[in-house]
């Protein structure tokens, strides 16, 4: 019988200890923190595991003496209280106690942050500039720079059921393109408001502000597509301009980087020739679709009050001239920023002939992308 019992309870002790040990992966998967595929994200995780089993230890300890010393020392016992004050012996120890532990955790904790500050030696480097509500990436020293926005599908995922739509609000329409194993350092800033450029898996978040440059490195292990978001408040499409870090090998990325500098002589070329008025229209659509639809809406109607109709609108109706004037250079103190510095001569060509003659607009005219050039 005794021998019986005893097997029961080891059975059942088992069938817990795997139960706990498989709740305990699912714990690490869901609730902790990631352990990321960097160094500075090992770093953290390593760090963030070593004060919660801290913080473990003393809560037992502290709510264990605790327990103890109330059913241990209770009154039904007949236990008396103590009565002293002041007990010097004491106040030293819980002061000195918690001090020691505290250096004990601030040691490894800068050595954390100083890993995570030594941007030195870097093999490339990269800017990153936040624009309401898109981020841009330069590769510095390589002619390659892009803006990066919400992809297509998220975009129209908005105003269709989000479940039908992959990454929703975490997929671009251009991936950031990095190598496996190199020590990349970020330049990172903003243009018009903070901004956040965060990804998980690097495990890193560092503030995009304008007018100051900020910096973060990073050594990715694993090709694979790692996905982030801005992380601070920016606006009304705060939710809407995701991070896509695509990691790939050595050779993919020299191979990839090479396209885009090819793609970049096909672009200059592309500036240089006579578009047709149905080519400009048909490319300015794709580019208002990803660069303007934001602020002036699909049905360029825009939001009342906030962001004016190019439907109709006393400018895409007007003097082509002042319509290239305001889309270069933007309106000052005003959301529309000027798109010369982040477009081409091509897409600024595109966009305003698409403005021009969509919708209920019948300016009839297009223009070229080498009047924009010379209008640069
Ligand atoms: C972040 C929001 C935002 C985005 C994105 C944006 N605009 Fe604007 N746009 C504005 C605001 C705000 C104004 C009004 C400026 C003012 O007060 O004069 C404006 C005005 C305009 C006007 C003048 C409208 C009129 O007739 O009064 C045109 C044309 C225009 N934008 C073109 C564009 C094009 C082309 C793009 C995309 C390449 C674009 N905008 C993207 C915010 C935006
Ligand atoms: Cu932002």
């Amino acid at each position: 019988m005794l021998r019986k019992i005893n097997k029961l309870i080891a059975a059942v002790s088992l069938g817990m200890a795997a139960g706990m040990q498989s709740a305990m992966a699912g714990f690490m998967d869901t609730l902790n923190l990631r352990e990321g595929v960097t160094p500075i994200s090992h770093a953290v995780y390593d760090l963030h595991m070593l004060i919660l089993w801290v913080c473990v230890v003393i809560g037992v300890i502290v709510f264990g003496v605790m327990a103890y010393s109330m059913f241990a020392h209770r009154k039904s016992k007949g236990a008396v209280p103590a009565e002293f004050h002041e007990s010097t012996k004491m106040e030293i120890v819980w002061t000195i106690v918690p001090f020691l532990i505290l250096v004990g955790l601030a040691i490894p904790a800068t050595k954390t942050l100083v890993f995570m500050a030594d941007t030195t030696e870097s093999d490339l480097e990269i800017k990153i500039t936040g624009h309401q509500w898109k981020w841009e990436y330069e590769y510095l020293g390589e002619d390659v720079s892009f803006i990066s926005s919400l992809s297509e599908s998220s975009r129209k995922g908005i105003y269709a059921d989000p479940n039908t739509v992959d990454n929703y609000l975490l997929d671009v329409d251009r991936e950031l393109v990095l190598p496996v194993g190199k020590k990349i350092r970020f330049l990172i800033t903003a243009s018009d408001v903070l901004h956040a450029w965060w990804v998980p898996d690097l495990g890193q978040k560092q503030d995009a502000i304008p007018g100051f440059i900020n910096e973060m490195w990073t050594v990715i292990e694993k090709p694979g597509v790692y996905r982030g978001q801005c992380a601070e408040l920016c606006g009304r499409d705060h939710g809407f301009m995701p991070v896509v870090v695509r990691a790939v090998s050595e050779e993919e990325y020299a191979s990839w980087l090479a396209e885009q500098k090819g793609a970049s002589v096909e672009m200059a070329a592309a500036a240089d020739k006579v578009w047709t008025a149905d080519d400009l229209y048909a490319k300015g659509e794709e580019v208002y679709n990803t660069q303007c639809v934001g602020c002036h809406q699909l049905n360029g109607m825009g939001i009342p009050g906030t962001f004016p109709a190019i439907n109709g609108g006393p400018v895409a109706n007007g003097a082509v001239s002042d319509h290239l004037n305001l889309v270069m250079n933007g309106r000052a103190g005003t959301a529309m920023v000027a798109f010369k510095d982040q477009m081409s001569d091509v897409d600024i060509a595109a966009v305003i002939t698409f403005q021009r003659n969509a919708w209920d607009n019948r300016a009839g005219d297009a223009i070229q992308p080498a009047d924009v050039k010379a209008a640069r």
